[in-house]
This record gives structure tokens, sequence and C-alpha cells, in this order.
């Protein structure tokens, strides 16, 4: 079944300079570029995006992470979209990610971990609306 699903590629991919290198993962996998901007966003975006985490411990320093510099959001449709885009990212902790994976070959942290994706149906909807409206 066809999905689309929200990818961002947060500062720290940008800060790399591995936006290139990770687009080309999903890329050679198939999935499709519907949509994709390069922002810089401020707390309440970042709020928004991760509603579900707001009241967590580990979100102050990861709201400072993804406000400080430009991210790459996109929207990537192809089958099963949204598991084969977390399937690809890896585990959150880089360092325990598997090799083979974006996280698992390219992070070593558990908040610097360069990629998001949506982790379910109701979660891209949400996201996708959140960051492209027009596609909503
Ligand atoms: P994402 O939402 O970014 O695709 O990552 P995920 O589903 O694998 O991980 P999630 O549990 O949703 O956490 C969101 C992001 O918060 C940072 N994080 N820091 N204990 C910590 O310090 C911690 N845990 C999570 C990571 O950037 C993670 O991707
Ligand atoms: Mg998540």
């Amino acid at each position: 079944m066809s999905q689309r699903t929200l990818v961002l590629l947060k500062p720290d991919t940008v800060r790399r300079g591995l936006v290139g290198t990770v687009l080309a993962r999903f890329e050679a996998k198939g999935l499709r570029i519907v949509a994709m901007e390069q922002r810089h966003i401020d707390a309440a975006q970042a709020d928004a995006h991760y509603a579900e985490h707001v009241e967590r411990d580990f979100y102050p320093p990861l709201r400072d992470f993804v406000t400080s510099g430009p991210l790459v959001a996109l929207v990537l449709e192809g089958d099963q979209a949204i598991e084969v885009v977390r399937t690809l990212n890896g585990a959150t902790d880089g360092r325990k990610a598997a090799p083979g994976t974006i996280r698992g070959d390219l992070a070593l942290s558990n908040r610097e971990n360069l990629v998001h994706g949506s982790d379910s149906e109701e979660s891209a909807a949400r996201e996708i609306a959140l960051w492209f409206p027009h596609l909503a």
C-alpha cells in the first residue's frame, strides 16, 4: 500500500554535509520525494512537531538541537513508506543502531541521530499537515 511519511534531516545532517548522502539512501531504496524544503525552525514549531515529547526530561536539549540550525523537511512516498523509512533510519540511539542503517552507519549519539521518520499513519498525517499544509 502506497503511503506518505514525513522525514526530517536534522541540523546535524546539514552541519555535517550529509544531506546528499542521506537523501541518496532514500532515493536508492525507491522512495519518491513529494516535497522538500530547508528550514530553520523556531521553538514553537519544534514543540508542535514533538508534541508527544514536550514534557519529557530529554525534550529541552532536543528542542535546542532541532532549532540550532537549518534542517531539511521532506515528504517521501512509496509502498509501506512509514515502516520502510523507520527501518532505513535504524534504532534511535546511533551507538546501538545496526550497521547498514543510516544511524548505524553515520551517527554516534542518542540525540544527534541525523533523521526523523513518522512512526505511524496517524503521526504521518499529523506531521505532513504541520510541515506541508498544502499536502494535507
Ligand atoms: P524520531 O522521532 O526523531 O524519528 O526518532 P525516534 O522515533 O527513533 O525516537 P523518539 O523516541 O521519537 O525520540 C525523538 C528524538 O528525541 C531525541 N531523543 N533523545 N534520551 C534522550 O536523550 C533522547 N531520546 C530521544 C532523538 O533525537 C530522537 O530521535
Ligand atoms: Mg519518534
